[in-house]
C-alpha cells in the first residue's frame, strides 16, 4: 500500500519529521511517501495561508493519482482543502484534525485541543464543530509559538508540554489532541510527562488510511 502524505507547509524539515512520525506506525508494505508542495506558505497560521496551500495540495493529489497512491492525509490541522481533495482522489483523504478528534473520541468522555497561536483557535472550533465533536472538545488552548519555532525554539517541547498539563487541568479531559503537525515528534513524550493519553493526528490519519 502507497500513503502519500502531504504537509501542505513548505518547510522540507517539518515535512522530513511528519514523514519519519507516519512511518513509525506503519505495518510492512505500507510505503509513506511524505511531501510538501512546491508552492504555499512556510507555514499555515491563518485563514488565508490556508487558501493559498491550496493549489500546492491538489497538484500533489492529482500527482498521487498519476502514481497509484492508495490514500492521503493531509497534515494540517486546519485540515485545508480536504474536499477538494477527496473529489480528486479515488481512494481516502484524511485530515490530521478529523483523524485526531476521532482517536481522541475513543480514549474518554472529553479531549482537549493544544494549537501554536491563538488565532487558530477559531478553525480548531469550527472543525470540531463541523466534525461532530463539539461536545467533546472541551477546551481549546494555544501554547503562543509560531508553527516555525517549533523547530527551532529549545524550549518548545516544555512550552507544549506544559500547555497540554494546564489544558488537561483546566478541562478536565481525558486525552490531549496535538493542534500542529509540527508538534507530531512530541507526542509520545508528551503523553509520558503529563499521564494522559495524546493524540498526533498524521500517526491516527496514517493508521486510519492504512486499515
Ligand atoms: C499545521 N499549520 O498543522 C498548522 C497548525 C497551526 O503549518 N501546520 C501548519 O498552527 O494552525
Amino acid at each position: 500500500m502507497l500513503i502519500k502524505v502531504i504537509n501542505p507547509n513548505t518547510t522540507s524539515s517539518m515535512t522530513a519529521t511528519i514523514g519519519d512520525c507516519a512511518r513509525a506506525v506503519v505495518g510492512p508494505g505500507t510505503v509513506v511517501d511524505a511531501v510538501s508542495p512546491s508552492m504555499g506558505p512556510v507555514s499555515i497560521e491563518s485563514h488565508v495561508d490556508e487558501a493559498l496551500s491550496v493549489p500546492g495540495i491538489l497538484a500533489e493529489i492529482a500527482r498521487g493519482e498519476a502514481a497509484g497512491v492508495d490514500g492521503y492525509v493531509i497534515a494540517c490541522f486546519g485540515d485545508p482543502g480536504i474536499d477538494a481533495a477527496r473529489e480528486l482522489a479515488s481512494g481516502p483523504v484524511i485530515g490530521i484534525a478529523e483523524a485526531a478528534m476521532h482517536a481522541a473520541s475513543f480514549l474518554g468522555r472529553g479531549f482537549s485541543v493544544v494549537t501554536t497561536l491563538a488565532r487558530t483557535i477559531g478553525r480548531a472550533q469550527d472543525l470540531a464543530d463541523h466534525y461532530g465533536f463539539g461536545r467533546q472538545c472541551l477546551g481549546i488552548h494555544a501554547c503562543d509559538l509560531p508553527v516555525l519555532d517549533l523547530e527551532t525554539d529549545p524550549d518548545a517541547r516544555k512550552i507544549v508540554t506544559e500547555a497540554c498539563r494546564i489544558a488537561v487541568e483546566t478541562d478536565g479531559s481525558d486525552a490531549v489532541v496535538l493542534g500542529c503537525a509540527g508538534m507530531a515528534d512530541l507526542c509520545r513524550h508528551i503523553s509520558s510527562e503529563i499521564g494522559v493519553p495524546v493524540v498526533d493526528g498524521v500517526a491516527a490519519g496514517t493508521l486510519f488510511v492504512q486499515s
